[in-house]
């Protein structure tokens, strides 16, 4: 047995609370010994008698790790656990808070403790997130619904987008355009930023308070709140909180006022006098002038951002926030950030925009879910480049559900693009095949899936600001069997249950076939990928009887099943 690779932390994500009267455990083996696990537990204070046993069920795995994953329950919820391992050798080792052990003697003393489960530590779960599919809209570019609020200089519809062109588009054109989203089936449209600010992308926000005239009015927003409200969609707006506009209120004084400005703690700065010229002060990224980076830290600024938070809650209805440049800001403001913003709507919910790994944001006290770009790049890698195999592909993802507690992987915002990437169909060289397979796969898969305007109807577009190309509506223009497509699919995970609240259990990952299932108590659906050019069979885990969810086909299936090449299938296990 691989002793190195064994691991397990009595905290989040290797045990956390699955419910106020549950603990769910995970312990980590070295891929190759295929070991068993069984956790043994009882109450802490039981000191006489038996633990009892529960076997583990493997959860994840890459080339190197095995995670194994189990539920326990007692009454008081105060635990006292260790964990037995067996290799596919017969070795059998035990872990507890010393180590490993080579025998199973006096358990009690040095057992994990999980000592009691808080109930308001209990991280609240969002059934309404886990439910819904994202539309992205960068709003100068979704429909102009109003021309006479275009910005000066604004271009025909349609040109080509440069780094500060406008067209026109705004919060009227969006609300114009909601039956495309309805129609479409998403129900959570994520808007980048709307407030007062000089840019198109209106990541520098001059005025928090405000919606940008070109987009607008206060009323405007009212308005496409309540309509959406009423089509059953919600709304996310984007809160760039780690930079202001170098044209908001405090920054604007620090530059006149120098020294005396009583903003002048507000920012990072790194001497007199603050000049744009030279950008001597921090900013977003490196010397962007018109981002300059707050001074989280101190509490005045955390007050007005606080405030800005609960305001476009409470006062507007909006039912989240994604959050900008998430992992620059400290963690000790999103803690803060997220009890105001709770307390305003218990059921908004808080989207960071973190392109890495981000467990330490996602223990359930700050973010509910972030954008899921590993997830992205691990598609893109896979479907569009083919530039990694099944296995590896397989493994990525694996090793990003080891990372959250179950609750997060079912809202993981899972993207193939955004205003700040390729499109997936450019990354793909404009293969729709490609783009279908991977659509597919993110329907399929655990958590949210996320379109990016324009994606669904066949919209191309390079690297940041070609993706930000203007939404087609000529119909003629428009890949409707693409989009019929992505009204397919959105309708199966809606209907479907256990593609939404489903554990995940992967069959295969070799050779261009990735397969797996998502089971929710006696529901089962599998999910056979092909992402070769070459026809395939499948003979792992192959019910007898299932319903094909796309022609609604039965299928009585002996033992294997074949897979058309750069195909896919949802089959609804019926008979295992
Ligand atoms: C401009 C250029 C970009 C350049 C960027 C940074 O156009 O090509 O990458 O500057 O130098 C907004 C505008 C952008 C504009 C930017 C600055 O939308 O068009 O880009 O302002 O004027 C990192 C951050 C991530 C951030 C991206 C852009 O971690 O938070 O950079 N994303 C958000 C928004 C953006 C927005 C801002 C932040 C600023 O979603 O739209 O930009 O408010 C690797 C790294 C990532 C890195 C990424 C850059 O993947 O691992 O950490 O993301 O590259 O693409
Ligand atoms: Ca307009």
């Amino acid at each position: 047995m691989n002793r190195h690779a064994i691991l397990h932390i009595p905290d989040t994500p290797y045990a956390y609370p699955s419910g106020k009267d549950s603990l769910t455990l995970r312990l980590r083996a070295a891929s190759g010994d295929k070991a068993e696990v069984i956790v043994k537990y009882k109450d802490r204070y039981d000191w006489t008698g038996k633990f009892r046993e529960q076997p583990m069920e493997h959860f994840a795995s890459n080339s190197l790790f095995e995670w194994f994953e189990c539920k326990v329950s007692l009454p008081r919820n105060r635990y006292r656990y260790y964990f037995e391992i067996r290799d596919h050798r017969g070795v059998k080792l035990w872990l507890d808070e010393r180590g490993l052990k080579s025998d199973e003697e006096n358990m009690e003393a040095a057992a994990f403790q999980y000592a009691y489960i808080g109930e308001s530590d209990v991280y609240r779960e969002s059934d309404w997130l886990q439910e819904s599919v994202v539309y992205q809209v960068f709003p100068d570019r979704f429909e102009n619904g109003n021309s006479e609020n275009d910005p000066e200089g604004t271009l025909k519809w349609g040109m080509k987008p440069t780094a500060k062109n406008m067209f026109g588009g705004d919060l009227k054109g969006i609300t114009e355009r909601l039956d495309h989203i309805r129609e479409l089936g998403a129900d959570l449209l994520y808007l980048t930023p709307i407030f007062s600010s000089s840019s198109n992308h209106k990541y520098n926000t001059m005025d928090y308070y405000s919606v940008d005239k070109s987009f607008g009015s206060m009323d405007d927003v009212r308005e496409l709140v309540e309509k959406c409200h009423n089509l059953g969609i919600r709304v996310v707006f984007d809160a760039v909180f780690n930079h202001s506009g170098s044209d908001f209120f405090a920054f604007r004084d620090i530059l006149e006022n120098q020294r005396d400005s009583k903003y002048a703690n507000w920012y990072h700065l790194d001497g007199f006098p603050v000049t744009t010229g030279k950008t001597n002060y921090y900013t977003f990224a490196d010397s962007i002038p018109s981002m300059p980076k707050f001074n989280i830290s101190n509490p005045e600024v955390r007050e007005y951002l606080i405030e800005v938070g609960k305001f476009w809650v409470r006062e507007m209805g909006i039912d989240g926030w994604r959050l900008d440049v998430c992992d620059e800001v400290d963690h000790s403001f999103w803690k803060d950030f997220r009890k105001a913003v709770k307390s305003a709507n218990p059921d908004a919910v808080i989207i960071g925009e973190i392109m890495h790994e981000a467990s330490s944001f996602l223990k359930g006290d700050e973010l509910d879910s972030i954008m899921n770009y590993p997830f992205k790049g691990a598609c893109v890698d896979f479907f569009a480049k083919r530039s990694i195999d099944a296995e590896m592909f397989s493994g990525i993802l694996a090793s990003s559900r080891a990372m959250y507690m179950d609750q997060i992987n079912r809202q993981m915002w899972n993207l193939l693009g955004s205003h700040d990437t390729k499109r997936f169909l450019t990354e793909a060289s404009e293969d729709k095949n490609r783009l279908r397979l991977a659509a597919a796969f993110q329907f399929l898969y655990i958590g949210v899936p996320y379109i990016y305007y324009g994606d669904e109807i066949g919209m191309a577009g390079g690297k940041d600001p070609l993706c930000r190309g203007c939404m087609v509506w000529d119909e003629e223009k428009q890949d409707r069997e693409l989009l019929g497509f992505f009204r397919s699919l959105i309708r199966i995970r809606k209907e479907n249950p256990a593609l939404i609240r489903g554990d995940l259990r992967i069959e295969f990952g070799k050779g261009g076939i990735v397969a797996f299932s998502r089971i929710y108590g006696n529901d089962r659906i599998l999910a056979v990928f092909n992402n070769s050019d070459l026809k395939k069979r499948l003979r792992k885990g192959i019910p007898s009887k299932v319903i094909n969810l796309f022609t609604g086909d039965t299928m009585e299936l002996k033992g294997s099943v074949v897979i058309e090449p750069m195909s896919f299938l949802a089959l609804k296990v019926m008979e295992d």
